[in-house]
């Protein structure tokens, strides 16, 4: 570890040790603070800050509120050979995910299409953790989840929706799955909270004052309303994942999530909606044209060909360079985090 500069360097056992010892010292057993631990590693290794290590500090608040479960048991129903059903017992969703996941799978592969329910789970995760384990297991796959009310329509000023984001998997035989991970929000409230946390002003156009006015500071943003990406097109995006990931699997919205949370100000606690094909179940090679999986590469050889680029390159660009030289983390970040 170095201390001389304003960032802080750990290797990635480091930043797992320390993150996994934070978290067990707060009350999680063993399986919890595992998972939980390599969640926020990998995205502070992917250089995704939003959802890495800066939400240990949301996680403590959520266990010392003692409404998060350190060590709930994940109670998974088999609903129909399609459809698996977990109860997170509120616990974090990475416990529940990895609880299931492997039904999901099974069932995707023998069905051609299934569908996990994560319910009563507190949800701070990137999604794209979920659909990359998903499609390294040969299923193309779907992840989304509402969060807490702070967005706001397109069209309207005050918070309804989640910052909702949506997870796209496919698998790619002998390389990295294609993936894009993001909020139906212009970016994720993580961001704006980070620049608030730096003291940095935001672009126009992610949020809106209390008043309904533009803002480029992030305060200003956290108290009033973030907006949706693509006007009324990330709206009914956001409003689709709201009632997939609510009503659909009998659970909470964002605004009931908020009205639940009660000023406790901790992670949104509510449902997740996952949904994985199997590309062999579901379409058949087209002779001299290629595999299912050959013609996909011809989609992505083309979008590169353009000079474009595939979501999640940087993502993984970073995960090389990390796992040789480490992860670095602000250091008034690391010094907080410390202080837990
Ligand atoms: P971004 O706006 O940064 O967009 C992320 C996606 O777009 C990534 O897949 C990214 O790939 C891709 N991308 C970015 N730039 C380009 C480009 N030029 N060309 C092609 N692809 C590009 O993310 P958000 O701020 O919207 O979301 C960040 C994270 O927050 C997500 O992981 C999401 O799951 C998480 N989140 C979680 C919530 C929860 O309730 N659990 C709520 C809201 C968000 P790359 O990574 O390689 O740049
Ligand atoms: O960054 O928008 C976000 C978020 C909400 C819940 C977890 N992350």
């Amino acid at each position: 570890m170095t201390t001389s500069s304003p960032f802080v360097l750990l290797s990635l056992n480091e930043a797992y040790t320390l993150s996994r010892d934070i978290l067990a010292q707060h009350g999680m057993n063993d399986r919890h603070a595992d998972a939980v631990a390599r969640s926020v590693v990998a995205g502070q290794r992917d250089e995704c800050h939003s959802h890495g290590m800066y939400r240990l500090l949301v996680c403590v608040k959520g266990l010392k509120s003692g409404r998060v479960s350190g060590d709930a048991v994940p109670e998974i129903f088999d609903v129909s050979p399609a459809i698996t059903r977990v109860d997170a017992h509120a616990g974090f969703s990475q416990v529940a995910f990895e609880a299931a996941s492997g039904h999901l799978v099974r069932k995707a592969k023998e069905v051609g299409i299934a569908a996990l329910a994560i319910n009563n789970c507190f949800h701070f995760s990137a999604l794209w953790q979920e659909v990359e384990a998903l499609a390294e297991q040969g299923v193309a796959a779907m992840a989304m989840t509402p969060s807490h009310s702070c967005v706001a329509p397109a069209g309207g000023k005050r918070p309804l929706f989640g910052t909702n984001p949506f997870a796209f998997g496919w698998p790619r035989p002998g390389d990295f799955p294609f993936v894009f991970d993001f909020a139906t929000s212009m970016v994720a409230r993580g961001e704006i909270e980070l620049a608030a946390r730096k003291q940095e002003q935001i672009p126009l156009g992610w949020a809106i004052d209390d008043e309904g006015q533009p803002t480029t500071d992030p305060a200003n943003g956290l108290r009033g309303a973030m907006l949706t990406f693509g006007s009324y097109k990330g709206s009914a995006l956001s409003a689709m994942i709201e009632l997939l990931a609510g009503p659909l699997i009998g659970d909470l919205m964002s605004f009931e999530s908020l009205a639940l949370d009660d000023g406790a100000s901790i992670t949104p606690h509510h449902g997740e909606l996952i949904l994985a094909f199997s590309p062999e179940r579901l379409g058949s090679d087209r002779g001299d044209a290629g595999s299912n999986f050959e013609r996909a590469e011809m989609l992505f050889d083309a979008i590169v060909d353009q000079g474009a680029r595939l979501p999640s390159q940087r993502r993984f660009a970073a995960r090389a360079r990390t796992t040789r030289e480490g992860v670095t983390l602000d250091r008034s970040l690391y010094d907080d985090i410390l202080a837990l």
